[in-house]
């Protein structure tokens, strides 16, 4: 029974905790940016709106920090618990980065408590609005020096092995691999992109319920553009990683493309399926683009999976989780465009259901990119856990309890995850933005 094989049992409770995971850390790496144009626009408009909006962003952050703080520790805890013939090598090799995520958060949260507690506390409110800076700082090096991890799974170097021992360890080198450019890029500007359009929904679903107000309106304009932005960096990033991918992981390209047969001019394969002999069926082909893709060049050769040992190919589904997240970079992208395009046109956007609708969509569906991003990037190094050099299973526990431990878990994650909603809807619903606003300035309030 797969319930009882340690293998699948490690891989699925690995899966279950970094899904859950990426939610929190997404946002925990996001919205200090966003908290921190809004403080700055804030305060050279002199707009009290847009200054509510970075207090009340601040106040929800630090309940999905509180999660990302939970799972990112089980996470730390499975990896020599589950993992312990991986650990050994990396754990050796790759420790400097994962230490330093710890100083990283220590550092951001050192910062947010500040923030937190100085509001009104200075003459001056940009020396208020410094102290973001800091935050912003912690949260994307946490991103950094994990994703520094994660690029060594792929790209592994900045050591030897001989038999079972490693040797020559260079930690700078290991940090500093092949991957690390390209994926630190991509994370991070895919998690400022996802934590401006969850935000965007937000407001755009009060608008949606008629229980918007000029604080809504506001954080919509903001929230938009910071996704129209953030949209565009992610798509640079995106294609970057993929000309990184045709250099340093073929095969993962390949596999993510259907592209079975190394050949120049290649085209790219979008959604399909495939039939008993393994032709790709009811596809979209766009000559030529995956050459463009993978190298700039319409004539490009690029490697097919042929060129891979058959034991030693990806699956073959990982191609969906790459069209879907590129298709949903396009739409917010799309529709982000849409909405900016109109504001200068007319000033109808925030009557504009439709419009809301889309924008609506943005955030959840932003997050779900991120998953098929990790999913695709994690599957399509398969079989490895450190590419050439050691199999998922060779690094996996031979304990049989892992079941157990994903029972628990799975109960753990669910708890956290219904508390998180219960607290923030509470948190919101009971204190209403224009409530606050006129509490906090009512002067202002009452001119308007
Ligand atoms: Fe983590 C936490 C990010 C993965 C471990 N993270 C955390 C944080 C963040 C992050 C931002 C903080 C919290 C908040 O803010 O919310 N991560 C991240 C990212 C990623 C990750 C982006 C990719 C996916 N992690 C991870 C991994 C690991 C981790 C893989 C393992 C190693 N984390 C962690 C921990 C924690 C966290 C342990 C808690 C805190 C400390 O540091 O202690
Ligand atoms: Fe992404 C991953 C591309 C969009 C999120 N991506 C990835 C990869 C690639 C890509 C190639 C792999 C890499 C490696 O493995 O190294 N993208 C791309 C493109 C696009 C995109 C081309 C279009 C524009 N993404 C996107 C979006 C998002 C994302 C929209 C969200 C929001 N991704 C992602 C993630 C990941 C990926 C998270 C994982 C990590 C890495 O980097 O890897």
């Amino acid at each position: 029974m797969f319930f009882e094989d340690s293998v699948t049992m490690s891989r699925l409770l690995t899966t279950l905790t970094l899904v859950f995971h990426v939610i929190f850390a997404t946002v925990g790496v996001g919205i200090p940016i966003m908290i921190s144009i809004a403080e700055f626009l804030g305060i050279k408009r002199n707009d009290q709106h847009l200054q509510l909006l970075a207090r009340r962003w601040t106040r929800g952050m630090t309940v999905t920090i509180a999660v990302g703080v939970v799972t990112g520790t089980a996470i730390g805890l499975q990896l020599s618990l589950l993992w312990p013939r991986f650990m050994q090598i990396a754990g050796n090799v790759i420790s400097l980065p994962l230490f330093m995520e710890v100083f990283a958060f220590f550092f951001e949260a050192i910062f947010l408590g500040i923030y937190l507690y100085t509001w009104d506390r200075f003459k001056n409110p940009m020396y208020h609005w410094l102290l973001s800076i800091p935050v912003i700082v912690g949260s994307t090096l946490s991103a950094f020096f994990i994703t520094t991890v994660n690029s060594f799974m792929n790209t592994p170097q900045g050591f030897e092995l001989d038999g079972n021992t490693v040797t020559d360890i260079n930690p700078i080198a290991a940090m500093f691999n092949p991957a690390t450019p390209t994926k630190v890029f991509h994370v991070v500007a895919s998690s400022y992109l996802t934590s401006a359009a969850i935000l965007a929904t937000i407001a755009a679903v009060m608008l949606i319920k008629k229980k918007g107000s000029t604080y809504h309106k506001k954080a919509l304009k903001l929230t938009v553009t910071a996704t129209f932005i953030f949209a565009i960096l992610t798509a640079v990033a995106g294609d970057l990683s993929a000309k990184f991918l045709a250099e340093h992981q073929p095969e993962k390209l390949a596999a993510g493309e259907w592209h079975f047969e190394t050949e120049s001019g290649a085209d790219l394969v979008l959604f399909g399926t495939l039939n008993e002999e393994g032709e790709t069926e009811n596809a979209i082909r766009i000559p030529k683009a995956l050459s463009f893709l993978a190298y700039g060049d319409f004539n490009a050769e690029v490697e097919g999976l042929n060129e891979t040992p058959e034991e030693e190919q990806p699956p073959l589904w990982i191609h969906y989780m790459f069209d879907l997240m590129v298709s949903i970079g396009m739409y917010t992208l799309g529709v982000s465009a849409l909405f900016l395009l109109f504001w200068k046109v007319k000033k109808w956007n925030e009557e504009n259901n439709i419009l809301l609708w889309l924008i609506a969509t943005c955030g959840p569906l932003s997050m779900l990119a991120i998953e098929f991003g990790w999913i695709y990037a994690e599957e399509g190094r398969q079989p490895w856990i450190l590419r050439g050099i050691m199999t998922v299973a060779e690094g996996a526990t031979t304990s049989n309890h892992v079941g157990l431990m994903f029972i628990l878990f799975t109960a753990l994650y669910t708890v956290l995850g219904v508390g998180c909603v219960v607290v923030l809807r509470k948190m919101f619903k009971d204190h209403p933005a224009e409530a606050e606003f006129e509490d906090r300035y009512p002067e202002v309030a009452a001119t308007k």
